[in-house]
């Protein structure tokens, strides 16, 4: 039994993360994080306001050794949404950078500022001298929140155990080492960039170069100098895809690179193609979510499968089930079922809501609501979701209720509904439909989309606004967004 990260202690020298200019080994990350841990040992639950640097790492850590549980929060987070999430999870106390200037939703909490340098580089705290909690425990580790088609998110539970689970899978289908350099992009509020990109280089023992922000430029820079694996999503897959043709550099650090990974949703073939013509290279596809983690994966080495998420990682059991509930036994790459899972990857429960929990599964098997075929060798490729009210855009998972609730908020809104869109950078793009109050004085598109972004969160914005004199309902008076006209009006 080891804990989450038995490289914490192992080689003080070792580089563990660099963000910029902030660069910490693994013994300063450790002093860090165990001085914390030690302060912080004993609180119910701390919100991390989760900027992409190295002190969200370090309050992390620091949570995970101390066994508390820790809510990453997105500081873009709008008034409504982090008042929810707040009351929600209610936590004892913020850890946050010195000069980081928080919410007054914050207010009421204790604040702690972390020190990414810790003031005594003392010996390790003895209560976390073996590593803080045991890896298999089912203690909460993080809870993160996630989208619903419909009311505000969700915090999703993740124990220790399903943590270590889902990175020691990874580690076998990418052969992922302690040599391995991450460079990434993500923000850490997600599992994405949190868990697999910040604690999967961190229990390997390998390192992170974070680059603060998605560009192009960083990931040449970074990949061209050592990093030897990219995560990203789509989007920022296509973006690179745009500018392989007109710049050598990114070429090299691309095609230098020991895997390519790509997820949180669907990589267009054309981007695969785009990027595979100019590099040599093949993207990988992994596919995963907030409750489960990551659950299937193309293998490293096991050459081009564009279009396909791979095989169920270890340890996850993974079977199509028709709409009938009838499990589907073909693998004729034709079939289409709905994923359910079951395994030590997947979540504890959503907080506070026992209704929510129960509803996603059927028995002990988690009900991904994505729709996939299998092929013959086994592996997946996803064709759709069941909830034609959930989004994907830029890789963020957004529910089209909590945008309308919004919407219908603003004054100058009489009736609204969202849909999502191809986009061909984003995946979907949001579009909101919008009745106004006053037909002959329709409020303006910016101001619309500024509203949704501060209650919300600025990636749940609309990025068009078309505005209807009514909306299409049936004789239920339910919005029949497939009658939608396909007319465009201004673009937000
Ligand atoms: C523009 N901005 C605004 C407004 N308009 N802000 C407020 N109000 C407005 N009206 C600002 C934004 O805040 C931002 O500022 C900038 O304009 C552009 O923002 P954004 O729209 O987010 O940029 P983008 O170009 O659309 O971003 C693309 C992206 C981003 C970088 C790829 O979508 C991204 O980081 N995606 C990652 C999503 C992710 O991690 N998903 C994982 C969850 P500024 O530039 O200052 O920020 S899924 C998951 O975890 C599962 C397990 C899985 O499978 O992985
Ligand atoms: P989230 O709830 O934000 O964690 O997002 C999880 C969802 O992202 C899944 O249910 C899928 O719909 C989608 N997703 C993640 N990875 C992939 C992938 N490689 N291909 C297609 N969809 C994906």
């Amino acid at each position: 039994m080891s804990a989450l990260f038995p490289a914490l202690w192992a080689d003080p020298d070792r580089p563990a993360l660099r963000f910029g200019a902030d660069a910490l080994t693994y013994g300063e990350l450790a002093g860090a994080a165990g001085a914390l841990a030690a302060r912080i040992g004993g609180a119910g639950r701390v919100a991390v306001w989760a900027t992409p640097t190295a002190r969200t790492t370090v309050a992390v850590v620091a949570a995970l050794l101390a066994g508390i549980p820790a809510i990453p929060v997105n500081p873009r987070t709008g008034e409504r949404e982090l008042a929810h999430i707040l009351g929600d999870s209610a936590p004892s106390m913020v850890l946050a950078g010195p000069e980081d200037v928080l919410p007054a939703a914050f207010a009421e909490l204790p604040r702690i500022d972390v020190e990414t340098q810790a003031a005594h580089l003392g010996p390790v705290p003895a209560a976390f001298a073996h590593g803080g909690v045991p890896d298999d425990s089912e203690a909460p580790a993080l809870i993160v929140y996630t989208s619903g088609t419909t009311g505000p998110p969700k915090g999703v539970v993740l124990s220790h155990r399903a943590i270590a689970a889902s990175l020691d899978a990874l580690e076998e289908a990418w052969a992922w080492t302690a040599d391995d350099v991450l460079v990434h992009a993500l923000p850490l509020f997600h599992v994405h960039g949190l868990i697999l990109g910040i604690l999967g280089p961190l229990r390997r023992g390998g390192s992170v170069r974070h680059l603060g922000g998605f560009s192009v430029e960083g990931v040449a820079r970074e990949l061209g100098a050592g990093g030897t694996m990219l995560f990203g999503v789509p989007t920022m897959y296509h973006r690179l895809a745009d500018a392989v043709g007109s710049d050598p550099a990114l070429v090299r650090a691309l095609a230098g690179a020991r895997l390519l990974v790509s997820g949180s949703a669907a990589l267009p073939l054309h981007d695969h193609e785009r990027l595979t013509a100019a590099t040599g290279r093949q993207v990988v596809e992994r596919y995963g979510m907030t409750e489960t983690l990551m659950l299937t994966s193309v293998r490293v080495g096991s050459g081009p499968r564009p279009g396909s998420v791979g095989l169920p990682l270890r340890g996850v059991d993974l079977r199509l089930v028709e709409e009938d509930g009838k499990e589907i036994g073909a693998s004729d790459g034709e079939s289409v079922g709905e994923i359910q899972v079951r395994g030590p990857n997947l979540f504890s429960a959503y907080l506070n809501r026992p209704d929510a929990t129960a509803a996603a599964f059927d028995g002990e098997w988690f009900r991904t609501g994505d729709m996939a075929v299998r092929d013959a060798d086994g592996s997946l490729r996803i064709v759709g979701r069941k909830a034609t009210d959930l989004i994907k855009s830029g890789g963020y998972k957004i529910g089209a209720g909590e945008i309308e609730n919004a919407l219908l908020d603003h004054p100058e809104v009489r009736e609204a509904a969202v849909t999502g869109e191809p986009d061909a950078d984003l995946g979907e793009r949001i579009v909101a439909w919008i009745v106004p109050a006053d037909p002959d004085g329709p409020p303006a598109a910016a101001d619309l989309t500024a509203h949704v972004a501060a209650l919300l969160a600025p990636h749940k914005r609309p990025r068009t606004v078309r505005f209807l004199p009514a909306l299409p309902r049936n004789d239920m008076g339910k919005v029949l967004k497939k009658a939608l006209p396909g007319a465009a009006t201004p673009d937000a």
